[in-house]
């Protein structure tokens, strides 16, 4: 049987303090602002909030970019408003998980200010320094936000390795001294009482010292994931961490796993609790990259429910007893999940909503909700890069649009409208007042036009509403036992439209069914078992014989053995 653990029976929710709530007017979400929206978090049930940085940091990348490990985002608020935050959330049986973000530091924190400053810096080592090539780059790698993953530094006549943004150089973890104060200042978040971490691009912390050239890719630059994407080390890194670390608290841990292999995922999330308790892998989200592609991840294709449902049965089948999975479909990395997988015409947002929920929350694992997720939030528009804040869509457009001139500004709005980050980090929209209640003043990035229909205010008095169907979900998780740790079983695996899973646990059978098409398709899945207990559906009146559009519907069979 399944090793218990609370953070295999909880749901999380993610949080992206920019965007969340505006206690102040500035138009940036804050921690006061999270703090006055705890009540309706607990009313939906969740039991962990996972929030994106929080640290000091310029911003570059929103947080993600951080030049103080101990101190908070002053547009965020100050230490007491996180110390308010914390115990309010306890006091509501709310726990707290801080993302961390180790892989990288702001190059305006002081160990990269005197990293730069000499060779013979007591912190040159901190970070990862090589000398030109002939001139030119170390290597070919290029950066996840475009360029060179190499910035040439005058002052030293040497190269610093950045896999995202210039101002995000990587820490040598190769160093002792960075692991040792990487392990120090989580020490710190845990002793303050939080209750774990997500850690970010955990899986790049190691890479191969040899820095050998990447395979070539359509633009020029070198890929880098064979080198750094699980490198040599990173195991041991991580049992380190753990030894020094983690196994002295009670924490969730979730690693950010961008290009981790299911083999790989076993040792990160090994169930002996070495390491990490649950990574993210990225296979399913990608899965549309590469349709009516453009370049990499810039595509105006979707993804298919065939493939989608062929990775994650992968992942459900590869991973049982073994590890534990990690469950969601949205973050504030990814396009809006109603608008990828789902329909998000006014006909059927609200019921393919709910059926991409279904799906996803029935199936063995730890479930996230990316705030808004639960109100059918969907993607925005952008009707020119002036609307654009975040960095990887303004460098792209600069490297593809502007300099290489290989996609036409048309075509790349129409990829950013399908796929660009900016679209998860609208606004939370809370009601139908000016900027969806976010903030009284002027939101740093603007909220979508259609709040005045999909908020809050609106959904949480409604029965029928993606949010009220969400909090049914997390209810049923919370007291249904099969759905934590129910074995999963694959079924109707050439459907075109029905994806189908059953789970079993002593005795009882949880048969899923979810129709990812807009068309009303056969299935006699349930009526070939006879009389159940329906769990959940999102269509009133069901036909026995076949699934209506967008149709979801979870029934349990069996009585549970005492
Ligand atoms: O993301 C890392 C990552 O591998 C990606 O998902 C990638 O940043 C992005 O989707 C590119 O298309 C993490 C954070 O979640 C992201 O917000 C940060 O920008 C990034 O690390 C750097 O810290
Ligand atoms: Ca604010």
């Amino acid at each position: 049987k399944e090793p218990r653990a609370w953070w295999k029976e909880a749901v999380i929710y993610q949080i992206y303090p920019r965007s969340f709530m505006d206690a102040n007017g500035d138009g940036i979400g804050d921690l006061a602002g999270i703090t006055s929206r705890l009540p309706y978090l607990r009313e939906l049930g969740v039991d962990v909030l996972w929030l994106s940085p929080i640290y000091a940091s310029p911003n570059d990348d929103n947080g993600y970019d951080i030049s103080d490990y101990r101190a908070i985002m002053e547009d965020f608020g100050t230490m007491a408003d996180f110390d308010a935050l914390l115990a309010a959330a306890h006091r509501m049986g709310l726990k707290i998980v801080m993302d961390l973000v180790v892989n990288h530091t702001s190059d305006e924190h002081p160990w990269f200010i005197e990293s730069r400053r000499a060779k013979e810096s007591p912190y040159r080592d901190y970070y990862i320094w090589r000398p030109g090539k002939a001139g030119k780059e170390p290597n070919n790698w290029e950066s996840c936000f475009s360029g060179s993953a190499w910035q040439y530094d005058a002052a030293t006549d040497e190269y610093y390795l950045h896999l995202f943004s210039k101002k995000q150089p990587d820490l040598n973890w190769e160093n002792p001294k960075v692991r040792d104060e990487v392990y120090d200042l989580m020490k710190f978040w845990c002793d303050k009482g939080i209750d774990g971490f997500r850690m970010d691009v955990i899986s790049m912390i190691s890479k191969d010292q040899r820095f050998p050239d990447g395979p070539v890719k359509p633009d020029g630059y070198g890929d880098f994931s064979p080198y750094c994407v699980s490198g040599p080390r990173v195991h041991e890194f991580l049992q380190e961490m753990n030894r020094r670390v983690l196994s002295h608290y009670d924490l969730l841990t979730v690693g950010e796993a961008a290009g981790v292999t299911i083999e790989e995922a076993k040792k990160y999330a090994r169930s002996d609790g070495k390491e990490l308790g649950m990574v993210f892998q990225f296979e399913h989200v990608g899965e549309g990259n590469g349709k009516g592609s453009i370049i990499e991840k810039w595509t105006t294709g979707k993804p298919e429910m065939p493939k989608v449902r062929a990775i994650l049965n992968k992942w459900q089948r590869e991973l049982a007893g073994c590890a534990w999975n990690s469950l969601y479909l949205d973050n504030h990395d990814q396009p809006r999940c109603v608008s990828m997988f789902g329909n998000d015409s006014p006909k059927w947002r609200v019921r393919s909503a709910k059926m991409l929920a279904t799906c996803l929350h029935m199936q063995k694992g730890t479930p996230y909700i990316y705030q808004g997720e639960e109100l059918g939030m969907t993607n925005t528009r952008f009707h020119s890069l002036a609307d654009c804040r975040d960095l990887e869509e303004i460098n792209a457009w600069h490297q593809y649009v502007d300099e290489q001139k290989r996609v036409s500004p048309e075509t790349m709005l129409a990829c950013f409208n399908n796929v660009a980050r900016d679209n998860a980090r609208t606004p939370m929209q809370w009601d139908a007042s000016e900027n969806a209640g976010f903030t009284t003043g002027t939101p740093w990035l603007a909220v979508n036009p259609n709040y005045r229909e999909i908020n809050a205010a609106a959904e949480t008095g409604d029965p029928d509403s993606v949010y009220a169907y969400y909090k049914k979900l997390i209810a049923l998780r919370h007291t249904h036992e099969i759905i934590v740790y129910g074995t999963f079983e694959p079924l109707l695996e050439d459907d075109p439209a029905i994806y189908a899973y059953a789970r079993h646990l002593d005795g009882q059978t949880l048969l899923v069914a979810c129709n990812w098409t807009d068309h009303e398709v056969p299935c006699t899945l349930f009526s070939d078992r006879g009389e159940g207990e329906e769990l959940i559906s999102n269509v009133k009146t069901e036909k026995e014989r076949t699934l209506a559009p967008y149709e979801a519907r979870a029934v349990l069979y069996g009585k549970a053995e005492a």
